[in-house]
């Protein structure tokens, strides 16, 4: 492939902060790529390169154009491999330090994106068929109300969760519904509420249980349908213990709450429960628990196969989070990707609280056959185009 323009400009994520989109052409074709930003990371995640402001990617894009752009322009890549291998020699660093993995990653997902315009196929096939993934719809995974760090704590969890399964047409009809039902619900026990970083509703409750009781009405009885959450406990961690509510709780209290919760409610998928250095935590909540609770890793595991690889020698865990942003290039995401499915552990392709209109992260679940799809509430333009792409990959995969 012939690449004959690459231009990077600063955009604006959803929550205001600067970020970089990448376009890239060749003679027929033209794309642009973006990355999101996270704000509960995980302290092994690559790094998000920011200028001395602690804001601006003036510096990442100052590297793209002198460092990426001139080999791109005048060396040909044979493939996504061969590309990521240059990023990553090119960069030096063991988490992305000098170039920045957010700069790397939008060059790495626009060649993904022109390879697959170049070969004239889908996306999400182009990632299937050259990676040998077999491709499925994966489960949404709709974070309806927000907590934590996305919602100044207003909810102890971060994230509260409906997941459908299902085709993506009928699968995005009945979460959109429970979305809308919801507000309705929220409204007339407490009036308007803010929304949080995600667009999920943000109330504020001081018994741990009403979240669940609420969403447990609006999905009970429904088939395919189940409640997860994002506790994202890291960012309630403290000297080893677990603060919510004004309570603290030791690990093995927090083992018992969840599975009070699991009994209680249809929660059936946990992330990261315990922090992110507390792997006792999460190997424990998972030998206590039923056969079917999926114990999600996150923070715990940051896409990174090597990490990955520890985890699962612990038992950390059965699924954990596929966020691109995690590790900087699509070579290591798909290998963490294989990592996984062959330990016989579920992925979850994510977006980050700070999103662009890039709706990249649909075709990557939907070519690795994730098992779900995280992308938040669709009352923002930035989630909302995730799940309309996985509609029109429905349309293209049976026209
Ligand atoms: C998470 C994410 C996305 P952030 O913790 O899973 O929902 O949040 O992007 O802030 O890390
Ligand atoms: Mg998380």
């Amino acid at each position: 492939m012939n690449i004959e323009t690459a231009e990077v400009q600063e955009i604006l994520d959803s929550r205001g902060m600067p970020t970089v989109e990448v376009t890239l052409g060749t003679r027929v074709h033209t794309i642009t790529a973006s990355v999101p930003s996270g704000k509960s990371t995980g302290s092994k995640e690559a790094l998000e390169k920011r200028d001395a402001d602690g804001r601006g990617v003036s510096d990442v894009c100052r590297l793209l154009r002198e460092e990426i752009f001139p080999v791109l322009l005048s060396r040909e890549f044979t493939d996504q491999r061969a590309l990521d291998t240059f990023l990553i020699e090119l960069d030096g660093t063991k988490n992305k330090a000098r170039l920045g993995a957010n700069g790397m990653l939008a060059v790495s997902i626009a060649f993904a994106k022109l390879s697959a315009k170049e070969a004239g196929v889908p996306l999400w096939q182009h990632i299937a068929e050259s990676e040998t993934f077999t491709p499925s719809y994966p489960r949404l995974y709709m974070n309806v109300m927000n907590g934590g760090a996305h919602a100044d704590f207003r909810l102890p969890f971060q994230e509260y969760i409906v997941v459908v399964g299902g085709k993506p047409r009928e699968a995005y009809d009945r979460a959109k519904e429970v979305f809308k039902t919801l507000g309705d619900v929220i409204r007339a026990a407490v009036g308007e509420v803010p929304m949080g970083d995600e667009g999920g509703y943000s109330p504020q409750f001081s018994m741990l249980e009403r979240p669940f009781e609420i969403l447990n009405e609006l999905i009970h009885g429904e088939d395919e349908m189940f409640l997860a959450i994002d506790a994202a406990a890291t960012e309630f961690s403290e000297q080893g213990n677990y603060k919510m509510l004004g309570t603290t709780y030791t690990r093995a209290e927090l083992v018992d709450t969840y599975l009070a919760l699991i009994e209680k409610f249809s929660l059936r998928s946990i992330e990261d429960p315990f922090a992110e250095d507390d792997t006792e935590g999460f190997s424990n909540l998972l030998s206590c628990s039923p056969k079917d609770l999926i114990v999600v890793g996150d923070d715990l595991t940051v896409t990174n196969s090597e990490v990955l690889k520890e985890m699962i020698s612990m038992h950390a865990g059965n699924a954990l989070i596929v966020k691109p942003n995690q590790i900087g290039t699509l070579t290591e995401v798909y290998d963490t990707v294989r990592l996984a499915h062959t330990a016989g552990w579920k992925t979850i392709v994510s977006h980050r609280s700070g999103e662009t209109e890039d709706s990249f992260i649909a075709d990557l679940a939907v070519g690795v056959g994730a098992y779900g799809l995280k992308a938040g509430a669709p009352s923002q333009r930035v989630r909302a185009v995730k799940y309309e792409r996985l509609l029109a990959i429905e349309q293209e995969r049976t026209s």
